[in-house]
This record gives C-alpha cells, structure tokens and sequence, in this order.
C-alpha cells in the first residue's frame, strides 16, 4: 500500500469514527424565540448531529414563516444541508393558541435580516419526517421537544413501531412547583389557566402521550429554568465574543429585545433543554412521578375561539379544554416515572451556550 493510499485509508477512518461519535438527534421546534439559539446550539455541537428538524404550525410560528427561517438558521451553521418540515396548524385536541402579537414575533425573527436559503422545507409533515428519520436511524436517537409535542403525539399514534428507535426524550415543558407562566402582563391577562407551562397547555394529549409513551423522558420545566434568567450582562457577554453567522444573528436579535430582558420574564428555555441533551450534568435531576391534567368544559378564556377543524386527528369531534387546571403537570403516583431537571446551573450552561454557538468545524 502506498503512503497516499494509507492517509487516505486513515482519513476515511477516523471520519467515520468521529461520525459514529456523535448523538444523533432530531429537533421538534415552535420557531420562538427561544428555539433559535436551541437550534443553533445543536448545529453547530461538535458532538451533536441534527438528523431532521420537525417544525410544528400550532406553536408560536406559523408554519411557511417558521419552516422556511428554520431552513435559513440550518445553513448558516456546519449542519447545513439538514431536512426540515412542518406540522399541522392545530393541537391534537382542544383550541388553545399562543397569543396572535407573540406569533408575529417569531414569524419576523423580530424584524433581524438572515441570509434566504435557497432551500425549501420540505414537502411531507413533520410526522412523517420524524417517523421515516427515526425507522432509518442506525443507532438510537435523542428527540427534543421544544413546543407543543402536537408532531411527537400524532407520530407515536400513526407509528407506536418509532419508540423503540428514540434513546430519550428532552422536553421543555410542564411546571411542577414553580408558578405556570401562562400570565404576562399586558398580553394573557385574561387567559384563566395560573398554574401551566405554555409547552404543555397548548397540546396536554400531546405531551401526555409523550410522557406515557414508554420511552425514557427528561423533563426540563420550569422549576428547572428559573435559574437561567437572560441579563443585560449576559447579552453583552454574547455579543462581545459572537463570531459565528449564527452567534452574530442572535446576538442582533438580542438588541431587538433588550425590552424582553429588561422585563426580567426572559430565561433560557429551549436552548438549557437542547444543551442538557447532551450535557444532563447541567441540571440537579429528580425521578417524579408526573401526570397531565386534561380536563374538558364548556367553559372558555372568552372571545371566540380559533378556526381549527371540528375533527381531531383521529376523527372525533374537538372538544373544548376546561380552561382553568387543563395542561398543568402535577405529581401522581400513577404517571409514568420520568427524570426531572429541578434546578440548573447557570456557571456552567451561560459559557458553554457561548463556546459552542462559536464553534466551527
Ligand atoms: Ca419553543
């Protein structure tokens, strides 16, 4: 064998050797926000490979803003290339729906420019996506959640065969102690429900069939969050050392919100959850037994409610969610036993998210 041969013998080795390193992992995103350095944070992981991003349209973006700006974040980064899709615009039950100023938001990226990819989203939904990357997986895959799990609920329904190839579920989602944050001021005041977490209220039969699913869950609620609050201080870190395209795209997103910060309602939710499915030493975790409460009345938070179709996903009729306890998790000794992140540690996550948002293969 000739010395060039063997490089390129060895080349070919230890690429794939670093390819068979990395966590395989499929991102179920609302396009928030939040999601955004989440998603970046994963594709830019030198350990993490994205096999798909499965966007749903019943979060806070709608689907052709959200898919499509799911795209363009994907290419930015070394992941570029990675599918993307989009889900239906409706929660599996019920007709509860971020608010419509909240949706704009994330439908603009808050007005910051990015780069058009010349890629689409693609032409199947999101569940499809995920059932056909998780059937082809060649070894066990991590699925974050980082919305309504409505594409994760209506993928286990259509395939229960998906399970067996998920490793662990990494859900933000759910509040257990901590206060829900379904109230902002000035935007939910007259929502009823004061005890739930968005993620969970939105789709409840979603995130129940995910946490009863059998497969191992790590939930990241609240609880798990509250130590992660963004701070002025934190956006000037940020933007000082951003030198990425992605790192310098959200740090000009982080000028756009300085009002959001200030506000002191701002944490690091999604992008803690996407970092705890590969660093879980990130979080003080406990084994809870955790239910959902879905609870049905004719009761409403008022005003008309929106133009979803009168038939679930399985053809029953949709029915209205009791709009006080509906979505709220709480500890039951008949729920599924699911690992719990009850508190995080900012001294280590804040540098890593920083690190790893600027790292370039
Ligand atoms: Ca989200």
């Amino acid at each position: 064998m000739t010395i060039v041969r063997m490089f390129f013998l060895l080349s070919a080795l230890m690429q794939a050797s670093s390819s068979e390193a990395k966590t395989p992992i499929v991102i179920d995103t609302d396009m928030a926000i939040d999601d955004w350095p989440a998603m970046l944070y994963l594709l830019h992981h030198p350990e993490a490979e994205v096999l798909a991003i499965t966007v749903t349209g019943a979060g806070e973006a709608h689907c052709d803003p959200g898919a499509q700006h799911a795209v363009d974040l994907v290419d930015i980064t070394p992941s570029r290339g990675t599918p993307v899709a989009c889900g239906p615009s409706e929660p599996m039950d019920g007709y509860f729906e971020f608010p419509k100023s909240w949706r704009h938001d994330a439908d603009t990226f808050y007005g910051v420019p990015l780069t058009r990819s010349n890629r689409h989203p693609l032409a199947i939904g999101s569940p499809e996506l995920l059932v056909t990357t998780l059937r082809k997986a060649t070894q066990p895959v991590r699925l974050l959640i980082l919305g309504n799990a409505t594409n994760v609920g209506l993928a286990m329904e259509q395939a229960p065969d998906i399970k067996s190839k998920i490793e662990r579920i990494f859900f933000m989602g759910g509040s257990i102690w901590h206060p829900g944050n379904i109230i902002v001021k000035g935007f939910t005041d007259h929502f009823k429900n004061k005890v739930a977490e968005w993620n969970v209220m939105i789709d409840p039969v979603a995130a129940r069939i995910v946490l009863k699913s059998g497969v191992p869950v790590t939930l990241v609620p609240l609880d798990g969050t509250q130590q992660q609050q963004v701070t002025r201080q934190d956006i000037r870190q940020f933007t000082k050392e951003a030198k990425t395209p992605g790192a310098r795209f959200f740090a000009k997103v982080f000028e756009k919100i300085k009002w959001f910060v200030d506000s002191g309602e701002y944490y690091y939710w999604d992008v803690l959850t996407a970092a705890v499915a590969i660093h879980p030493e990130f979080c003080r975790m406990q084994k809870l037994n955790l239910d959902v409460i879905v609870g049905y009345s004719d009761k409403t938070n008022g005003g008309s409610p929106p133009p979803f179709s009168t038939q679930r996903w399985d053809g029953r009729p949709r029915r209205n969610f009791d709009p006080y306890y509906t979505g709220q998790t709480f500890l039951s000794d008949e729920g599924p036993s699911i690992d719990v992140c009850v508190e995080s540690y900012p001294t280590l996550f804040k540098p890593d998210l920083i690190r790893t948002l600027n790292y370039s293969r």
